[in-house]
């Protein structure tokens, strides 16, 4: 072989795996890095950790997770996203938002040092990134907060007789993922003319404060039939004041998230509905998207639905149900 074919041959092959290093980091030799800002304590984010550690590893992208606020706001959240940017070393950062608006200009701030974002669970702004003032975020991936709060009232007004007094125990106004879940029930018990909804109290998620709200509602009103719990401290906070009431079984409760805790209140007759979200996959999807955004240049869909799954004491007990626990 002449020695300037070789040297051909070499240069071609040395492009070759450049190229190869340059597509499965997203920039020769430097490993991709993602952050993971939860947004509370609580077993839902624990499943988006989990579900983005898998990613991680599969992808072989570096994941730093912050640490887990001990209460939900905009005042505990913006200050531990800022810290996280500063590190310098981040490439995309998923967060959920805790608030619709408060989170706006941070989250800009961030993105505009080069830093990609996507929310999960909950979004900024009306949720829709295809279009301005907010576009910038990659993508939401989260639930259908509003079909699920739709068929949370059709089930409970079945398991109540279509009739009677309602109650919701919910968290903040302003945080999209329920603040969905109240406009949907709403919207969903418009059906049914003799159910009445008698009050929307929000706990600012402590589970303290749901359960003491509910124990008042249910002294305002000892006909309530029906309490609709928006997550899982407010789910957790209303069967509890239901059982302390001695009214298991007479308040039919609809609740949101599979924890242990609810599933097992389920299976012992002190809660009769449970929705269980998909957080493993909402941790995996936004790692896996944004893996694919950086080393294959991928479209990512601005809007990305996991979807939901209904527990009732019927099929809790069925293996293939078991994995929406959160666990
Ligand atoms: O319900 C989830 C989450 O979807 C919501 O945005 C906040 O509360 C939870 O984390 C449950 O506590």
């Amino acid at each position: 072989m002449k020695r300037s074919f070789k040297v051909l041959v070499v240069s071609l092959l040395l492009s070759v795996l450049f190229l190869g290093l340059f597509t499965v980091t997203g920039f020769a030799g430097k490993k991709l890095k993602f952050a993971w800002c939860p947004t509370i304590t609580d077993p839902f984010y624990f499943m988006i950790g989990k579900g983005a550690k898998a990613a991680a590893e599969k992808y072989g992208v570096d994941l730093f997770v912050s640490e887990y606020p001990k209460a939900w706001g905009p005042e505990i959240q913006i200050p531990i996203l800022k810290a996280v940017a500063a590190r310098g070393d981040i490439d995309l950062m998923f967060t959920g938002p805790a608030s619709k608006d408060a989170l706006i200009p941070v989250l800009k701030e961030i993105y505009d040092m080069g830093i990609e974002i996507i929310t999960v669970d909950t979004y900024i702004g009306d949720g829709d990134y295809t279009h301005p003032p907010i576009d910038f975020p990659l993508s939401f991936i989260g639930t259908d907060n509003f079909q699920g709060g739709v068929e949370i009232a059709h089930r409970l007004a079945k398991m109540i007789g279509g009739k009677g007094k309602v109650f919701v125990e919910t968290t903040n106004p302003d945080v999209s993922s329920v603040a969905e879940r109240v406009a949907g029930f709403k919207k969903g018990i418009e059906d049914y003319p003799d159910i009445k909804l008698v009050g929307v109290e929000y706990n600012l998620d402590s589970q303290e404060k749901a359960q003491a709200q509910v124990a008042a509602a249910l002294q305002a009103n000892p006909d309530i039939v029906g309490i609709f719990g928006t997550n899982l401290y407010s789910a957790q906070g209303a069967y509890q004041a239901v059982v302390n009431a001695g009214l298991t079984g007479v308040v039919k409760i609809a609740s949101w998230d599979a924890t242990v805790d609810l599933i097992n209140a389920l299976k012992a007759g002190k809660v009769d509905l449970v929705l269980a979200q998909r957080p493993y996959d909402m941790g995996y999807l936004a790692v896996e998207w944004g893996y694919k955004y950086f080393t294959q240049n991928a479209k990512v869909p601005k809007r990305i639905n996991p979807g939901f799954f209904f527990f009732t004491r019927e099929n809790v007990n069925d293996p293939e149900a078991q994995k929406f626990i959160y666990k």
